[in-house]
Order: C-alpha cells, then structure tokens, then sequence
C-alpha cells in the first residue's frame, strides 16, 4: 500500500470509529423465558456500544417493543415496533432506554438497553412509575443499569 493510500485509509478510519466496530444483539420477545418466567424479553438487560444494532425478535406472536416513556435519553428518537413484527434498532444516542410490550406491560414484559457506560438519564428513569408486575422486574433491570460504570469491552464479533 502506498504511503498516500496508507492515509487515506487512516482517515477513513478515524471517521467512522463507531461502524468498525459495530456489534449486532439479539432479544427475542416470548411467552415463557428460559427461566420459566411468562412475558419476557429475553435478555431483559443488555449493554451496547454506540453504533450497535439490536435485533428484536417476536419468538411468539403477539408481542411488540417501544419505549416506555421517561426512559430514553435525551435527544433520542423514540422506539415503535408493530405487533408480532422484528424491529431492529441501531442505537447511537447514549443513555438508559427502557422499554415493553404494549400488551404485556402490567404482567411485567419490560427490558432495558444500555448504550455505552454509566448512563447519564438513570435517576430520571428510576422516577418513573410502571405498573403491575412490571414494577419488580424493572427495579432488578435499572439495578443493573445502575451498576454500570464503563462502556462496554469492545469483542470480536464485527457485523459482515
Ligand atoms: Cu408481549
């Protein structure tokens, strides 16, 4: 490679930081985790780096994802997938986003995606109400957000 190539690709490098090392994540939505619990995503907790993407998979009909409102970070556009649809999320913006199932909020169907280190938007997330059973899951899960301290370590799965 040439010296002006080498530059180049340096550059490029520099310009898209996020992108090179962007990672893909899996939650699927079912009526029974593997733990035996009903109505859950599954993880329910997940940490990311910015530029990640996050497959959300309706293993069984009926589910669907948006963000529960007081959990998203600041400037981040809200989430809003269609029943019984996949919705795939790149997240870009940092922070705590909590989300749920429409249908099955109440019976605790709740999950939290945390995009790089400790999020800045945590106690205003913790203020917010949830209902039913969803209210014991969420404190475990904003626990955990609560716990996070450093962004993720970067791994070797790259997106092809
Ligand atoms: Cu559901």
């Amino acid at each position: 490679m040439s010296p002006v190539r080498l530059t180049l690709a340096a550059v490029l490098a520099l310009a898209s930081p996020l992108a090179a090392h962007a990672a893909d994540h899996q939650v699927l939505m079912k009526n029974q985790g593997a733990g035996g619990a009903m109505m859950v995503f599954e993880p329910a907790f997940l940490q990311v780096s910015p530029g990640d993407t996050v497959h959300f998979v309706p293993t069984d009909p009926g589910h669907d994802i948006e963000t529960i409102p007081g959990m998203l970070p600041a400037g981040a556009a809200s989430l809003k997938g269609e029943p019984s649809k996949p919705y795939d999320v790149t997240f870009t913006t940092p922070g705590l986003y909590g989300v749920r199932c429409r249908p099955h909020y109440a019976m605790g169907m709740v999950g939290v995606v945390v995009v790089g280190g400790k999020p800045a938007n945590l106690a205003q997330a913790q203020a917010v109400v949830t209902p039913g059973m969803a209210k014991a899951r969420m404190d475990g899960l904003l626990a955990q957000a609560a716990a996070v301290t450093e962004p993720k370590a970067k791994t070797k799965k790259h997106k092809s």
